[in-house]
């Protein structure tokens, strides 16, 4: 396959490859509108339940490929909304568990992708580099709404202002990831983990995604109501009654039906 996404999937879990390892896998356009597909076609797909992003070689993603930049007829708001906006709200809004599998470097809008999944694992030879302004560039691709969230603002406007690396022990105790494996056996950790996801409720998972998403913006009224009428949602499902009768019959929950 020479295609800047790989696709792969097994045991209900989609693996994107980004595939551009010579650079990195920084982002050129087709990349970038390439995985918006994967996404929407994973989420459209009901034998997916899980998709996991990652790097091919050395690299995760290291941002946008500056080699596309010069001469490109599109100012940087046209840009930034014809393919990372678009990526972005596609992934987070994404019905199912989103996991960052972060192999190597995460540089720029590479962060922010390593960041934007519901999951990030990482190697431990990966870092982190909110590396925008080396280039006098703004974070974007959502590291300037996410970043803040998960360190506080202090510590978010050092990362970006300094463009420091954080390794993975870093990231580990900073919040930015929520487990660190060895780089020889990622690949299956990651796919492992994956596995354990995809076997939880689907229709229980999409739900909380969606009141953790909300409620990141809400006031807890606001949050208390939507948990009131998501839990509708849940409790009506099939899902549901299965997790109640596993429990009251001592065995393990089946959630997956062929
Ligand atoms: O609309 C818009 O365009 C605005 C959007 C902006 C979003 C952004 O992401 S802005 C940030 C852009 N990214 C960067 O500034 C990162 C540039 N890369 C680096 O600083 C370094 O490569 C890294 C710190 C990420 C990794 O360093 P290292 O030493 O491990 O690797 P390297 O030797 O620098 O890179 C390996 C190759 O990848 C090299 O190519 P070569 O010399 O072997 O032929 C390098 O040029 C290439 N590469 C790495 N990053 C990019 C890239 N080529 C194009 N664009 C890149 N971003």
């Amino acid at each position: 396959q020479d295609s800047v996404i790989l696709h792969g999937t097994r045991a209900g879990v989609r693996t994107l490859t980004l595939n551009r390892p010579d650079k990195l896998n920084a982002a050129n356009d087709e990349l970038l509108l390439s995985l918006t597909t994967a996404l929407q076609a994973a989420e459209a797909d009901d034998t997916v339940r899980v998709v996991v992003i990652t790097g091919a070689g050395r690299g995760f993603c290291a941002g946008q490929d500056l080699g596309d930049v010069s001469g490109r007829n599109m100012t940087f708001t046209e840009h930034l909304n014809h393919t990372y906006n678009p990526l972005i709200r596609t992934l987070r809004g994404l019905n199912k568990p989103v996991i960052s599998a972060v192999n190597g470097v995460a540089a720029g809008a590479g962060a922010s992708l390593a960041l934007a999944g519901d999951i990030r694992l990482w190697a431990q030879s990966a870092r982190l580099i909110e590396i925008f302004s080396n280039i006098a560039l703004v974070p974007d691709s959502g590291s300037t709404w996410l970043l803040p969230r998960l360190v506080g603002y202090h510590r978010a406007f050092e990362l970006m202002a300094l463009a420091e690396r954080v390794d993975a022990a870093e990231a580990l105790r900073l919040g930015l990831c929520e487990h660190v494996y060895p780089d020889g056996t990622f690949a299956d950790e990651v796919q492992a983990y994956a596995e354990r996801l995809a076997a939880r409720p689907a229709n229980a998972l999409k739900l909380t995604k969606q009141a953790l998403n909300a409620a990141l913006t809400s006031t807890l009224d606001d949050a208390l109501d939507q948990e009131a009428a998501l839990q509708q949602l849940a409790g009506d499902h099939w899902e549901h009654r299965e997790g109640v009768s596993a429990f009251k019959e001592k065995r393990a929950p089946q959630f997956v039906r062929e």
